[in-house]
């Protein structure tokens, strides 16, 4: 399903309902299968050039990770190329997304971060 659709409607069913004598026909709509919304991975990216403690600054700041977490999170990165940040809603992610790139921006860091379907 695409992302930005709303989820399809179920078809309309007719059938006869509260016989009142004047064949009526009510038409109802079977209630919506509600899906849970889909979830996003904020991941970051290594480079060779943004400080390791500035990954892990920003790891601090915008994802709420302790010192400890924030450093395993930032080491991972820096070993196997990229690491997941947190897992977010659409909108949220966007916007950790957007606020890291400022930071890395006014820092004259490389640093890059991506969302991913989770
Ligand atoms: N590789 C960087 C260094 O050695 C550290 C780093 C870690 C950079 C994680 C980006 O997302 C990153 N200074």
């Amino acid at each position: 399903m695409p992302d930005d659709q709303p989820p399809p409607q179920p078809p309309l069913v007719t059938r006869p309902r509260h016989d009142d004598g004047q064949g009526a026909v009510v038409a109802e709509r079977k209630t919506a299968k509600v899906e849970p919304p889909r979830m996003y991975q904020v991941v970051m990216l290594n480079d060779d050039y943004t400080p390791m403690e500035f990954v892990v600054l920003v790891l601090q700041e915008y994802f709420k990770r302790d010192l400890e977490t924030a450093t395993q999170i930032m080491l991972k990165i820096h070993h196997d190329g990229r690491g997941v940040c947190g897992v977010y809603s659409k909108d949220v992610a966007a916007t950790k997304v957007e606020l890291v790139l400022a930071a890395a921006r006014r820092g004259g860091h490389p640093l890059q971060c991506i969302m991913e379907a989770a």
